[in-house]
């Protein structure tokens, strides 16, 4: 049987190795590009890590994803044919340092061999995944095994929300930045900022060193904002400037122009550094490499955001909307055709924090803020999305615990720093928008939980919290 292939393709292999190779991948292998995104912190290097690691241990025999097992079982046996980390070649992108992540994680970093949580990412990273598949029909033996080429790309959370700012102008985006930075939950962190602007007359003529105080209070007043779980912040590259640092186009602010500025002012000079801005982000990363993706992970602190009180959940909740619509996969996005993205998976992250029991309300109140993007979605609703409560790394168990008189569901962690573990009562979370009654107006963190150690050369994969669910909610056509 195997020979038919061969035959077929004898004509081929005569005209030349190169014709060969393409026919033969153009049968055999899919190559997916897989965006895992989200804003800042929401947990794409953990997640890019755990994956990649638990697929390998699945490919090594371990059990380690079982409803992707599940789908790739036939006649009681597997077809799943192996899994690997493809080779760099030539790509022009920084590599994903998953042997650093997985370093770090295993505790072969730090000096008393304790687990950590891999650094912010400053740069662009690419890694390709390669799963390798038996077909389940009679074809298959004809042609041998698939190949499932995952392309995944991870970046810097920050930039992700310059998606909306490229299709703005200037003025436009001015408006709508200070309009926002007028609400009560901003207006004291940028008080400074906004003081500034009362004097700053865009009409007057440029002083390179005002303008430069401006961007840098502007600057402080976002790196304020983040520090209070504030999410809607842009530009990206002023909280996070990737590796070419400080260039002057970042030296900008927003400021209201009251009709064009003349030449030679310094309203001018602010819209042409916006200009520069939103051109070389274009450019260097949404039409770049961002650009091909069909698929989507869309990851959500919602947890985060819910802890850190009314105004920073609503502005992650109105972030995600902002993006689910500029991300939302119609031809024609923003002006630039690009592929539909076939399918997407929002999920709520860091899900250990809260026990069994309350994960089920999470994924309710994921499907409010969702729903909220989503209408605005080109092309529509929710086709080809689905709703997902995960934690990459599960760093807690759950446990009970009384509080205030009552027997409570918590969860049990080790906070980071210290070394013994401690119950946490993540308190109510409510299976929907929160209500009225819900805020108390009080902001506090989630707790970091030190990561479990995972033993990195055993290749026995990482504890999680439905990555499996996700996965095979992305690939499923393909298995
Ligand atoms: N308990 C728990 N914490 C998590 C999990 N995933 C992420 N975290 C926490 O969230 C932090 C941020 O995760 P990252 O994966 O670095 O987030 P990111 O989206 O890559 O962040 P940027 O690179 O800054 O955009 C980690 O350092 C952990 O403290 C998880 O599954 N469980
Ligand atoms: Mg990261």
């Amino acid at each position: 049987m195997a020979g038919l292939l061969d035959t077929l393709s004898a004509p081929l292999r005569r005209v030349g190795g190169a014709a060969w190779g393409a026919v033969e991948r153009a049968v055999n292998e899919e190559r997916i590009h897989l965006a895992v995104t989200g804003l800042s912190r929401a947990g794409k290097t953990v997640f890019i890590t755990s994956l990649v690691e638990n697929l390998l241990a699945l490919a090594g025999g371990r059990d380690t994803l079982p409803l992707l097992r599940a789908r790739l079982e036939e006649g009681g046996a597997s077809r799943l044919v192996g899994v690997r980390l493809l080779p760099a070649g030539s790509l022009a992108l920084p590599r994903f340092d998953h042997a650093g992540h997985v370093a770090a994680l295993a505790g072969r970093e730090a000096p008393d061999s304790s687990a950590h949580w891999p650094a912010r990412t400053e740069d662009l990273a690419a890694l390709s995944l390669e799963i390798v598949l038996e077909r389940g029909s009679a074809l298959g033996q004809v042609l041998g095994p698939r190949r499932i080429r995952l392309d995944i790309l991870d970046y810097p959370g920050e930039w992700l929300l310059d998606l909306p700012l490229i299709g703005m102008s200037y003025a436009g985006w001015a408006e709508a930045v200070l309009a926002r930075l007028r609400t009560p939950a901003r207006a004291g962190l940028a008080a400074e900022f906004l003081r500034f602007l009362d004097l700053f007359d865009p009409a007057a003529p440029a002083d390179e060193a005002l303008v430069r105080r401006g961007h840098a209070l502007y600057r402080a007043a976002l790196e304020a904002m983040r520090g209070r779980g504030l999410r809607y912040l842009q530009p990206g590259r002023f909280l996070n400037p990737g590796p070419r640092g400080e260039v002057p186009l970042l030296w900008f602010f927003p400021a209201a122009l009251r009709g064009a500025p003349p030449p030679g002012s310094a309203g001018a000079l602010l819209a042409s550094r916006f200009e520069a801005y939103r051109a070389e982000m274009r450019a260097g990363f949404f039409e770049g490499p961002f650009r091909d993706f069909d698929r989507q992970i869309l990851l959500v602190d919602v947890l985060g955001a819910l802890h850190a009180g009314r105004a920073a959940f609503e502005d992650t909740a109105d972030a995600i909307a902002d993006l689910c619509r500029g991300l939302g996969g119609a031809p024609g996005w923003l002006g630039w055709g690009r592929p539909a993205i076939k399918r997407v998976a929002v999920v709520a992250t860091k899900a250990d924090h809260v026990p069994a029991l309350r994960r089920e309300a999470l994924r309710h109140l994921l499907r409010a803020v969702a729903e909220r993007g989503l209408e605005g979605r080109p092309g529509g609703g929710s086709d080809g999305v689905s709703l997902h409560v995960a934690a990459a790394i599960h760093a807690t168990r759950d446990d009970k615990a009384r509080l205030g008189g009552r027997d409570v569901e918590v969860v049990l962690g080790v906070p980071v720093g210290e070394d013994r573990a401690r119950p946490y009562f993540v308190g109510d979370v409510p299976a929907g928008w929160p209500p009225e009654g819900f805020w108390g107006g009080e902001y506090f963190e989630l707790p970091v939980f030190r990561p479990p150690r995972i033993e990195a050369d055993r290749g026995v994969g990482v504890p999680h919290i439905g990555l499996d669910g996700i996965l095979v909610a992305l690939l499923e056509d393909l298995l």
